[in-house]
């Protein structure tokens, strides 16, 4: 545990140089008339969960190099997340993935992450991999796929898995599904397209069914990986698709690192928030593929466009959606990572709040471009930091979060307790 006394420590040392630069912000934005207090509650207020998988350090097909002090067991992960809390202050819950997560008493697990300040986000199910948990020990593989599968024994293993999942998830306290489906062909010829589409709104229709009235279906798009032909759920709108086909339950999750190059992500976010079927993101950042980079780390000029759109959508303020961060790492600390990518994320969420939503409606209306993008680049410029670490600190984390996870020396003392050769169990 990071107790709150050790991140004030930490902070001691760079408080007076924050409140000048808070000061001067804050100034700044009077002469703009905006209220620096109004931002700074926002980002209080904002949280996105931390991915139970991405604890530990990602891997290629081509290696792995272990951090060390990985987390072995589900506790030790929620321990984590507390950890990236502790420093951030907005990393309030955590999403699960099953089975990678398989809790034996859910409801310790339930308690144990109360008690360490966390709330259990969306669930993940996962059919896209054998799992003796979930293809009934074998008797079921997934390779053909799952909803998809020519077999109706492997489409009811799938419509098996979700259900438990959500039974698991009503235990643990959450509120949604998160289902990402890897059926696909990677051959012309290998299956129909239009059935293969058609089975899988099937499945789901079963999985729909036995959500509690309080919980939400979201249908998670990715164009290709590990189907390199013809994903079935490979874009946003064989997404509404499905949604549209389930129910009002039913929304859609972008996850960023999902889309053809050079697809327009704002403009989908904006298209499915119309629709009302925009259920929540899988934050990260990508340069070729679904590369699952930190946030905000290649393109924060998209992010901030992607976060302006959901403000817009929350009418001046961002709207509660299912806000989670899917990223994993090959070499840097994975806490450290996602601690970066919340930042990422406080920044985005600022800068947005900045935009000035009625001069650019005039802008827009008058056809002025210039004028329209000077208010967005306007406010992308500004430099919200010490309104984010204003946020952290009052929120009892850190001003500098991945310092303090260094200065309290979080990873030396989990490798000392956990091992050098610890392992997170995932990906
Ligand atoms: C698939 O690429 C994905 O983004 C889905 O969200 C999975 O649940 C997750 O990655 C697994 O790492
Ligand atoms: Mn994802
Ligand atoms: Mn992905």
């Amino acid at each position: 545990m990071i107790e709150p006394e050790r991140v004030e420590a930490q902070n001691t040392t760079l408080l007076a140089g924050h409140e000048a630069d808070l000061e001067a912000v804050a100034a700044c934005l009077e002469r703009r008339g905006i209220d620096a207090e109004v931002v700074i509650g926002a980002l209080q207020a904002f949280s996105a969960a931390a991915p139970s998988w991405a604890l530990g350090t990602g891997g290629t097909r081509f290696g792995r190099f272990p951090t060390g002090g990985e987390p072995r067991t589900l506790e030790e992960k929620l321990e984590d997340v507390a950890a990236i809390n502790a420093v951030t202050g907005a990393t309030r819950s955590v999403s699960l993935h099953v089975p990678w997560d398989l809790p034996r008493d859910p409801g310790a697990i339930r308690e144990r992450a109360a008690s360490l300040g966390l709330a259990i986000d969306a669930m993940n199910s996962n059919t896209f991999q054998d799992n003796p948990e979930t293809t009934q020990d074998g008797k079921v593989s997934f390779k053909h796929g799952s909803f998809a599968n020519p077999d109706p024994a492997v489409r009811e293993a799938a419509v098996a898995h979700n259900t438990a999942v959500i039974d698991l998830g009503v235990e643990l306290g959450s509120r949604a599904i998160t289902i990402w489906l890897a059926d696909g062909i990677n051959h012309p010829g290998q299956a129909d397209l239009r059935r293969q589409f058609e089975r899988v709104l099937e499945g789901l229709r079963e999985v729909y069914a036995h959500l509690p009235p309080d919980w939400e279906l979201y249908t998670e798009h990715k164009p290709f990986e590990p189907a390199f032909y013809a994903t079935v759920n490979a874009d946003w709108g064989s997404s509404l698709l499905l949604a549209q086909g389930l129910g009002p339950q039913a929304k859609c999750l972008v996850d960023l690192g999902h889309h053809l190059p050079n697809a327009n992500i704002e403009q989908i976010v904006a298209r499915l928030a119309m629709v009302d079927r925009l259920g929540g993101f899988h934050f990260n950042d990508s340069k070729y593929g679904d590369d699952d980079l930190t946030v905000g780390s290649i393109d924060p000029y998209q992010l901030f466009l992607i976060v302006r759109e959901l403000v817009a959508y929350g009418g001046g303020r961002m709207p509660e959606l299912a806000y989670m961060i899917d990223q994993s790492c090959n070499v840097k600390d994975p806490l450290e990572d996602i601690a970066q990518s919340t930042v990422a994320l406080q920044h985005a969420v600022g800068q947005a709040l900045l935009v000035d939503g009625t001069a650019l409606a005039v802008a827009q209306d008058e056809g002025d471009a210039a004028m329209g993008e000077a208010i967005l680049q306007r406010a992308f410029r500004f430099d919200v930091g010490p309104l984010a670490a204003e946020a952290r600190r009052r929120n009892g984390a850190a001003i500098d979060p991945v310092g303090a996870l260094r200065g309290v020396g979080y990873r030396r003392a989990r490798i000392a307790e956990r091992g050098a050769a610890a392992v997170a169990t995932g990906l």
